[in-house]
């Protein structure tokens, strides 16, 4: 069967402090409600590039605490150009008792793959934790070729990658290169050809909400229902694209929080939800989830 994870969300207050309260109560709500195979902790979707190296120890503290007890994975996205930091987190998600880490690969000083390949093999060297390539080229214009990967992947730590990107050519390359490593593919409008090039599960920041459609999507597919999973995908892209219109994040959490889950706020510099956007979330609860 194929694996579904949640992005875990962080809840942040009016002044943008971290909500303990709030971001327990979406991992609750993935473990309890929506029953999915795992979460990734500090991703994107956590907002983690706006935090500071103590708030991101916190969520990951806050994730593994709530989670005790439950079988829900959880993937520690560790990853931060300032390399020091991610070997620190590093450390710290693998005393906690993380099994898998993840690390974005290090954007903005146009890193060439000599030092990208370093930053992988430093994180992982003093851990015996598995590591995940968090693979995302349209937010960090770091776009790995099948080659690159193949240098990473001598790493034995390195099992495998979190794919958010729309190019299914190299995703069907990678697979066939790689049959056995770890592909969770991370665009959740494109759950479903994902799924035809065989990867092993999804990441995404709609399942938060939408766990129970994707997971039935993934049901018809390994029943080889392909129409109804079509189907099921279709009527998730119409809920992802007004998701996408309104502004992913802050209608995430507005529609957490008419799901009776405290969500909170985004952080700054993303701007806080207006009355037009909370209007739009309302709708978008109203259509999808009433
Ligand atoms: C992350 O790190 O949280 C992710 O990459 C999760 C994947 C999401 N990507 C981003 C950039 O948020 O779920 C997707 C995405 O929100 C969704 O497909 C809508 O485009």
């Amino acid at each position: 069967m194929k694996k579904l994870y949640a992005a875990l969300m962080t809840a942040f207050d009016e002044n943008g402090n971290i909500d303990e309260q709030g971001t327990r109560e979406m991992v609750r709500y993935n473990i309890d409600v929506n029953q999915l195979d795992g979460l990734y902790v500090g991703g994107s979707t956590g907002e983690n590039f706006m935090l500071g190296t103590a708030e991101k120890k916190r969520v990951f503290e806050i994730a593994m605490d709530e989670a005790k007890g439950s079988d829900i994975d959880l993937i520690a996205q560790v990853g931060s150009p300032n390399l020091h930091e991610a070997k620190e987190l590093a450390k710290f998600v693998t005393e906690l008792g993380y099994k898998t880490i993840s690390a974005v690969t290090p954007f903005y000083y146009n890193f060439n793959f000599d030092e990208i390949k370093h930053y992988y093999d430093e994180i992982v060297k003093d851990v015996d934790t598995k590591l995940v390539v968090y693979s995302i080229p349209a937010l960090t214009g770091v776009a790995l070729s099948l080659d690159n990967f193949a240098k990473l992947f001598e790493n034995e730590k390195i099992i495998g990658v979190k794919y958010t990107n729309a190019d299914f050519y190299l995703l069907e390359r990678l697979r066939e290169r790689f049959p056995d490593k770890l592909i969770l593919s991370g665009f959740d409008e494109m759950l479903l050809p994902a799924l035809a090039l065989d990867v092993d599960g999804a990441i995404g920041s709609t399942f938060n909400i939408n766990a129970k459609k994707a997971k039935a999507e993934i049901a018809a597919f390994e029943a080889g229902d392909i129409a109804k999973a079509r189907q099921l995908q279709h009527e998730s892209n119409d809920l992802i694209t007004d998701l996408l219109n309104n502004g992913i994040y802050a209608t995430l959490k507005l529609v957490f929080e008419e799901l009776g889950v405290h969500a909170g706020y985004t952080r700054e510099p993303m701007a806080k939800a207006t009355p037009e956007v909370k209007a739009g979330a309302k709708r978008i609860y109203e259509k999808y989830f009433k």
